[in-house]
């Protein structure tokens, strides 16, 4: 068991549940020859043996206990409002042929029998009832897709599970088992789509070698239904072909970009479309020509629209020669172009205004760009919550951001509803994930992160989902359905984010990462080149007090929000103490709700993640008669690594606050364990992630 089989395992059942599995599958009826069909009834096989020892075999005919996998063209008169479900949904329902029992999977496409024959296998392994089902289930959001941060050069931008699983040297002749296994894992949690390349990306993947060998990936995933897109680098006319310029209003440009969509429409037929980074971060976009972001959407957006593909451009901008909080600048950039992008770009906006942190207020564009379809980036790769080893279960944050409430149209104008398009009437959705896969073993750099990469499927197929819904399946399907088992793992698993946010970014801090690798705290950095990529630009903690006024008396970023918002974070009393250093400057005496003060407060978060981490350490241990060997000890050692950082972000922190505010520890607080110095001496030359 070294995690590669992800939540695919099918271990054997104990045999009372497999006697259940096996009088529910006692054969699979699945009339028809699609690969997308024979990738489902090979899953169902290869689950089913697993499971109970016993493959059942493939049938013309419904038979007693059969899986029953129909279409309307190879069922006409299925029992089931079809309409309902959709290209990708689906039905399960317990229901009987000719007098005989048999379990219906029923959908428009072979694609959702896929979904479903995932969906049935999930309550097989987590230990569900299998009888009397009656399920629907179809996602409500059109595009959910992984966003590979990865590098030609193997290398992954913010990986911290090894080097690129796209072997480009070896594409487009030799395509590896692993891409197949890559295939399953995301279809079984409903993921439709995959940008294969960095959104800081290089002009050659857009070359003849390149496009083969992105075609060649595309063959293997289209039975699973995952579409192929490529992230674009906007000077890649100039780069590869010479041309003189990148303004998006000149028709050489404009010819150029639709010649290579053609191109790439002719060995990809449904090729997604591209992704954009654009005058962002040093990138070169449409605003080097004096352009705006829209005219440059629009421009790829019309080279691809003949062929059906869509311009999913990205709102993390910020520049250095603007002066306001880098928290506003997406909106500011954005919202005006409201209702000029055409109806085939998306805009892709990441949960927060900053980076990515462990907690953010959900970004200011969401809701506040009616006329346009907006979807979510998230990051499943943590570059800001622990890397690979610590164990931050981000569930409970996907959660929060979109059952957060943007009153854009009222009470109860979610963020969810603004990337399902209800709230705005918008045909065009989607969900981004960035990924945390790469060649390791285990794919996702420890087994537990396997687990964000599950969640984020499952809940952009299902944005109600909640995040403790999803640690469960996992867990009974990772380790096994034993409760006793699922219960304490699922615990664990449901604190610990939050236990990241104490013992990094206490009460609504944020970006006190260290400089590149943002690996382990550096809130007294305050030498980097341009301001906000400075720890001390978003704490601006001084001897009086600490936290980013973004009230009317500071960057007034609060009016970025809908009026009930704004209202209740301008002052600190209606602000939840989670973010109130995000949009507060406080003195360190303010008194927080639990009485104590604002400092004290800071110092009781700290040592409340230290102590989690050791909780975790504890329901771990008590785990070992249970788990396998070789997961038990990978996850043991990691939570000794988390345990040891938690303890270093918190000394950390503390000293360098301390060493601002020359205040007491409140009583019975440690002091850190070295001086400020050494932990700014610390340097970490090689970390991961980093290029
Ligand atoms: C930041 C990462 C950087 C990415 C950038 C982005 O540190 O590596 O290129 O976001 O999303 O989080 O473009």
């Amino acid at each position: 068991e070294d995690g590669y089989d992800l939540w695919l395992r099918y271990a054997p059942a104990d045999a009372a549940r497999a006697d259940v599995i096996s009088r529910h599958a006692t054969a699979i009826v699945a009339p028809g020859d699609s690969a997308t069909l024979k990738a489902a009834t090979d899953e169902l096989q290869r689950a089913v043996a697993g499971m109970t020892g016993t493959k059942p075999a493939l049938s013309a005919a419904p038979s007693s206990g059969a899986l029953w996998l129909a279409t309307p063209k190879t069922a006409p008169s299925l029992p089931v409002k079809m309409q309902a479900l959709g290209p990708e949904g689906y039905a399960i329902r317990s229901t009987q042929v000719e007098g005989k029992p048999v379990t219906l999977i029923a959908a428009n496409s072979d694609i959702g029998l896929l979904h479903g024959a995932y969906h049935w296998l999930r309550l097989a392994q987590t230990g569900a009832n299998l009888d009397a089902l009656d399920i629907m289930s179809a996602p409500k959001i059109g595009l959910r897709l992984l966003n590979h941060w990865d590098n030609l050069n193997g290398t992954v931008e913010r990986g911290y599970a090894g080097q690129s699983i796209w072997d480009w040297w070896r594409l487009p002749d030799y395509k590896g088992p692993r891409y197949t296994d890559y295939a399953r894992a995301n279809a079984s949690i409903g993921i439709n789509g995959t940008v294969l390349n960095n959104v800081n990306a290089k002009a050659d993947s857009l070359t003849a070698p390149y496009i083969a060998k992105a075609a060649a990936l595309a063959d293997v995933f289209r039975p699973y239904g995952i579409k192929v897109y490529l992230s674009v680098k906007w000077t890649a006319p100039m780069e590869l072909d010479g041309l003189k310029t990148a303004d998006p209003m000149d028709p050489a440009v404009a010819a150029w970009w639709k010649a290579k969509a053609d191109e790439i429409y002719r060995a990809i037929p449904d090729f997604g479309g591209f992704l954009v980074k654009a005058n962002s971060e040093g990138q070169p976009g449409p605003q080097d020509y004096k352009r705006t972001h829209a005219d440059g959407a629009n421009m790829l957006a019309a080279a691809v629209k003949p062929h059906g593909g869509i311009i999913m451009w990205r709102a993390f901008v910020y520049a250095h020669d603007n002066p306001d909080d880098r928290a506003k600048q997406a909106y500011s950039d954005f919202k005006p172009l409201d209702g000029q992008f055409a109806d085939n770009v998306i805009v892709q906006v990441k949960n927060g205004a900053i980076d990515f942190q462990p907690r953010e207020p959900f970004h200011p564009l969401f809701g506040a760009m009616p006329k346009t379809p907006l979807m979510m980036e998230f990051q499943i790769t943590k570059e800001y919550l622990g890397q690979s080893t610590h164990l931050t279960y981000l569930g409970p944050l996907f959660q929060e951001v979109l059952e957060a409430d943007t009153y854009a149209k009222g009470k109860g104008s979610t963020v969810a509803k603004v990337i399902d398009g209800s709230l705005d009437g918008h045909r065009l959705t989607g969900i981004a994930g960035v990924a945390n896969i790469g060649v390791d073993r285990d794919w996702s750099g420890s087994i537990f992160n396997q687990a964000d990469w599950y969640a984020f499927g499952r809940m952009a197929w299902d944005t109600g989902l909640s995040a403790d819904a999803v640690a469960r399946e996992w867990a009974a399907m990772t380790f096994s359905p034993d409760p006793r088992v699922v219960d304490p793992v699922v615990a664990m698993m449901m604190g610990s984010r939050e236990a990241a946010v104490d013992y990094m970014t206490p009460l609504g801090l944020a970006h006190v990462m260290a400089t590149g690798h943002h690996y382990g705290p550096g809130p007294w950095i305050s030498n980097l080149a341009r301001p906000e990529w400075n720890p001390v630009y978003y704490h601006k903690a001084d001897a009086a007090g600490i936290g980013f006024d973004r009230t009317r008396t500071g960057s007034d970023a609060v009016s970025q929000y809908a009026p009930p918002l704004a209202r209740r974070w301008a002052k600190p009393a209606t602000t939840p103490e989670q973010d109130l250093l995000w949009f507060h400057h406080l003195p360190w005496t303010y008194r927080l709700k639990s009485g104590d003060t604002l400092w004290d407060g800071m110092v009781h978060h700290y040592d409340r993640g230290v102590a989690y981490v050791a909780d975790m350490q504890r329901s771990w241990d008590s785990l070992r008669p249970l788990i396998d060997a070789e997961r038990f000890a990978q996850t043991e050692a990691f939570l000794r690594i988390q345990r040891r950082e938690a303890q270093w972000w918190r000394d950390a922190s503390i000293a360098y606050f301390q060493s601002v505010n020359r205040l007491p520890l409140p009583a019975g607080a440690a002091a850190p364990e070295h001086d400020l110095n050494w932990y700014k001496a610390l340097s970490f030359p090689y970390a991961p992630g980093h290029n």
